[in-house]
């Protein structure tokens, strides 16, 4: 481990401790969800190599610049809730995992639980739910809602301390929050000691091969440290006995897989696990050809990106983002775009609007610019909702949408 003010370089990998080799680097940029407020304005934003490698033995795609989790995860501005596709989303999860589980009655630990989005649902649900969350604002936001949160970063002891006073869980989840964590093998540990016998534990996890099959290096930034497929995933859990039985995949966050995990011999293998790692042996990660074509791929979606930016706006186009999601913050920085080609982002965050975004410092502004301000195009940064925002802002936008991956197009 090599020091870097408020960061740390790894050197070897976190699932196995094999090498590490380069994959790709999109240079250096500030923290994805660190908005600027007005008063910091003059303050210098720190900015972090932003660099992926992969394991040479385990093949886990991850970063080797590991920012403070203190810096990235104690005040958070991502608040799920201000999604309605996600609490939709996470409704459901609720419904199906509580009876998968049979947790009705049940301890149901969340680990990154952000404002309760799914702590809620799954009281409903009549589960017994305690969540777990780093940042103070997100985790008071669920408080005031009756949701027990305990203001932790999960391992070890607070495992300890949740079956200390509450008992083993009958099921544990994790939804967008195992690429942020640096220690993943004491977290397997952690996760040993909590679940029940016959518990199961369940998370989502953004899916390698659809970020490199639809180009979406935007989801690349410091808080996520690693970028899993199965293989490694099997591996890690081996590591504390405990064993994935099932995976599905999503198509949340521009694709996903949830994995289903248990304790060693303690559950039926679902026949989906071996499909999915044969399909992903035959995209030869191991040599590294997928990557050197996406390294390709993202320089030629940046560059169509910026093409098509600079034509309209050569034609006089005003031009505003929609969605200031961190991944938003990569392709900004990533490409260089900022206010002056950017009226504005639109975003229905409260947390994030006033500020300004991170590194390129575009306004963040309420929806309701779109009246008071119309752009003639919306660059949608967050495109993995287009299904949900397009049909929704149809009524108060009548202009055209830029979608910027894999390659840059116009959506009328
Ligand atoms: P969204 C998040 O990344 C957060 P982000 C996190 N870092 C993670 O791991 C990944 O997901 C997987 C707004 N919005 O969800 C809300 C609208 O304005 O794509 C959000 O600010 N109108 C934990 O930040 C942003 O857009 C809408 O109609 O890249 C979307 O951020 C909708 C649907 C959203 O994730
Ligand atoms: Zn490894």
């Amino acid at each position: 481990m090599t020091a870097l003010a408020g960061a740390t370089i790894v050197r070897e990998c976190r699932i196995c401790a094999g090498p590490l080799m380069p994959v790709l680097s999109l240079g250096s940029t500030p923290l994805a969800n660190a908005f600027v407020r007005p008063e910091w304005i003059d303050e210098p934003e720190p900015q972090y190599p932003l660099r992926v490698v992969r394991c040479a033995d385990c093949q886990l795609v991850q970063l080797d610049v590991v920012v403070d989790a203190e810096l990235m995860f104690r005040e958070y501005a991502y608040t799920t809730s201000a999604s309605p596709p996600m609490r939709q989303h996470f409704e459901q999860v609720a419904r199906d995992l509580v009876a998968r589980a049979k947790a009705r009655g049940k301890l149901v630990v969340e680990i990154g639980s952000n404002d309760g989005v799914l702590l809620a649902p799954l009281a409903r649900e009549g589960a017994r739910p305690l969540g777990i969350e780093p940042a103070h604002n997100q985790a008071d936001v669920a408080r005031e809602r009756g949701l027990e949160t305990w203001s932790e970063f999960f391992g070890p002891s607070v495992a300890e301390r949740i079956v200390e006073t509450k008992g083993r869980a009958a099921l544990v989840i994790a939804n967008n929050v195992l690429a942020h964590m640096a220690d993943l093998r004491s977290v397997a540990r952690a996760l040993a000691a909590l679940l029940d016998d016959d518990a199961l534990f369940v998370a989502e996890v953004p899916y390698l091969i659809d970020m490199l099959d639809g180009v979406e290096y935007d989801t690349i930034y410091h808080e996520h440290l690693s970028y899993y497929h199965l293989a490694p995933l099997q591996r890690l859990f081996a590591s504390a006995d405990l064993e994935v039985v099932d995976v599905e995949r999503l198509s949340t966050h521009g694709g996903s897989i949830r994995i289903f995990v248990g304790h060693a011999g303690r559950h039926r293998r679902s026949e989906r696990i071996q499909q999915l790692l044969t399909d992903e042996r035959a995209r030869g990660l191991a040599n590294g050809e997928p990557y050197e074509r996406f390294a390709e791929q993202v320089d030629a979606s940046r560059a169509a990106l910026l093409q098509l930016l600079g034509d309209e706006r050569t034609r006089g186009a005003r031009v505003a983002a929609y969605g200031a999601s961190a991944k938003g913050n990569t392709l900004l920085n990533f490409c260089r775009i900022g206010a002056d080609a950017l009226l504005y982002v639109a975003d229905t965050t409260p947390y994030k609007q006033g500020t300004l975004t991170p590194g390129m410092r575009v306004p963040v502004v309420a929806e309701g610019a779109l009246d008071s301000d119309p752009p003639d195009l919306l660059l949608l940064l967050a495109w993995n909702y287009a299904d949900q925002i397009l049909p929704r802002l149809r009524d108060r936008f009548r202009g055209r949408f830029i979608h910027p991956i894999p390659v840059a197009h116009i959506i009328e």
